[in-house]
């Protein structure tokens, strides 16, 4: 009998499964948060308030999702009690809030209700402030001084305080609203909800998702007393413990059992963040190459085997699910902001991939600063677009500046890294593009490769679940075997670098970082540099 190891991947605008066996996936099933659940009335998954800088979702509807999908599973025949072994995907850095109800709800569940109904008096938070929140500039300075400054901060946890990530985000919670912050027993990522609701008891955070959220200790991967005191009072017994990605956290509760027909001694692997579990997912185990990630967020990241920090301050280190480190580089100007452009045109896909392909690369020496959202990597509070040599109503110009200036930002914001990846792995719905593909092989000058699989983050959950479960029972598999597994059985299409662009794009590079050195940091006029590269490239 084959075995079945199940994937999910809670993300900001879905919740995806995966199911593979020992050489082979076998089903795919996505919900999209706003059409499948759409009483929410989220908009991508999220809730924007008035102020735009405050941006969460409902830790209930991720709930409802993973029990529609359990459904599907059942509707479309799936042999459950196959599944051996589950681990999970959540967005990094929302935390949710919940009450001292929660776990005797979770222990008490009764088959004939649906879940939410149960467990929706266990929060001490109705939302959940999500990574696209950047309201906590204040707690982030905070937190910074109490622990000692940027390079101590980078130096401790990883990274330097963000907006985004959970310390800042729990301090503002508890400062403004202290009764609730006491009310609150305990404070989940959202990847160890998210196993907790399979759980029926409080999962671990792991500490590669753990690593994003300016509480841990980087090198010793344990709660900081010094960063917790900088956070919120009694924090160290609001969190769960801390486990290794690769740990089993127990079996599946009864109550999916007896409902779903899963496998009493399925186990339940930790679950870890989404771009921790795409590393997996893309077979990164090894230095050398890096990734791209092209979700409602576009990351950078690529696999670390020591600590190496940014200390400019831009980027971070988590931890990678082999139990080594990861760097990554996170815009929030991702899809959203490709949508924006292409909403604003009234373009679908195909026409926006049309435009890519008839227009040149340096587009005539159009630059934009795409912040159509507050963005982190530069950090720009406001959102705000700019456009140098030409408007908003330049079709062609728009489509072309969006996506070269996207990758553009990440060259320039990825080089602290000093190493030129060998090759780029794409991930990420957008990924299925090809023409923004060949834009990003041309402006980092290396072959990108895409597998057939854009889900990487459930698909690295999927293959995470499998190689505890052959640890398990000792059968022997080193990462490297079973990452090579799931990616030869995937196609995958090569874009090689057109050499012919590599002067163009390296000029652009530096015409690039003089338009955000003028608008971000007082810089000099970028123009007479631009003109200069326009009569290189357009003119002679
Ligand atoms: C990474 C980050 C996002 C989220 C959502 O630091 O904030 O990539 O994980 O995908």
């Amino acid at each position: 009998m084959s075995e079945y190891f199940f994937g999910l991947d809670c993300s900001t605008q879905s919740l995806t499964g995966i199911i593979i066996d020992s050489n082979s996936i076998i089903y795919r099933k996505n919900i999209n948060f706003d059409k499948e659940l759409s009483r929410y009335n989220t908009k991508n998954g999220v809730v924007i308030f008035d102020d735009e800088k405050i941006v969460h979702s409902y830790p209930l509807m991720w709930v409802e999702a993973l029990e529609l999908l359990f459904k599907k599973l059942i509707r479309d025949k799936i042999p459950i009690e196959k599944i051996k072994a589950i681990s999970g995907s959540g967005q990094q850095h929302g935390t949710v809030y919940l009450n001292n109800k929660f776990e005797d709800a979770l222990k008490n569940l009764i088959i004939g209700k649906p879940l939410i109904h149960q467990i929706k008096d266990t929060f001490s938070r109705k939302t959940s402030p999500i990574w696209m929140d950047s309201s906590t500039t204040k707690q982030c300075k905070e937190i910074r001084e109490f622990v000692g400054g940027m390079e101590r901060t980078i130096k401790l946890t990883g990274s330097n305080t963000f907006e985004r990530f959970s310390g800042p985000q729990i301090r503002k919670f508890y400062q403004e609203n202290p009764f609730d912050y006491n009310q609150t027993s305990i404070i989940h990522l959202v990847s160890s909800f998210m196993a907790s609701i399979l759980l029926s008891s409080n999962a671990p955070i792991d500490t590669a998702d753990g690593a994003g959220m300016n509480l841990m200790n980087i090198k010793t991967k344990k709660w900081d007393d010094r960063a917790l005191n900088a956070t919120a009072p009694d924090l160290r017994d609001k969190l769960p413990h801390l486990a290794n990605s690769y740990d089993i956290i127990g079996k599946i509760s009864p109550y999916y059992v007896k409902k779903f027909g899963f496998n009493p001694e399925t186990i339940l692997i930790s679950w870890s963040g989404d771009n921790p579990n795409s590393l997996i997912g893309v077979g990164l185990i090894k230095k050398g190459k890096a990734a791209i990630s092209l979700g409602t967020s576009d990351t950078y990241f690529s696999y670390l085997k020591k600590l190496y920090f940014d200390l400019s301050g831009e980027s971070h280190v988590f931890g990678a699910p082999t139990g080594d480190y990861m760097s990554l580089i996170c815009y929030k100007n991702g899809s959203l902001a490709r949508e924006k452009i292409k909403q604003k045109f009234n373009l679908d896909w195909v026409k926006f991939s049309e435009i890519l392909k008839n227009t040149p690369p340096g587009n005539y020496g159009k630059i934009m600063l795409p912040y159509f959202f507050p963005e982190i990597v530069p950090l720009v509070l406001t959102a705000k677009v700019y456009r140098f040599g030409f408007d908003d109503r330049d079709l062609d110009g728009n489509v072309r500046a969006i996506i070269e200036s996207q990758f553009l930002s990440m060259r320039l914001h990825s080089e602290w890294i000093g190493e030129v990846p060998k090759e780029i792995y794409a991930t990420g719905r957008a990924s299925e593009n090809r023409e923004i593909l060949e834009i990003i092989a041309n402006i980092f000058n290396t072959r990108v490769v895409r597998f057939e699989i854009s889900d990487s983050a459930a698909l690295g959950a999927a293959i995470r679940s499998a190689k505890a479960y052959y640890d398990s029972i000792d059968v022997k598999k080193s990462w490297q075997d079973i990452v090579d597994t799931y990616l030869n059985i995937q196609k995958s299409e090569i874009i090689e670098p057109d050499k012919k662009y590599k002067s163009l794009y390296d000029e652009l590079l530096i015409v690039y970082k003089k338009c955000e050195d003028y608008i971000l940091r007082n810089g000099e006029n970028p123009e007479p540099f631009r003109n200069k590269f326009i009569q290189r490239f357009f003119q002679s």
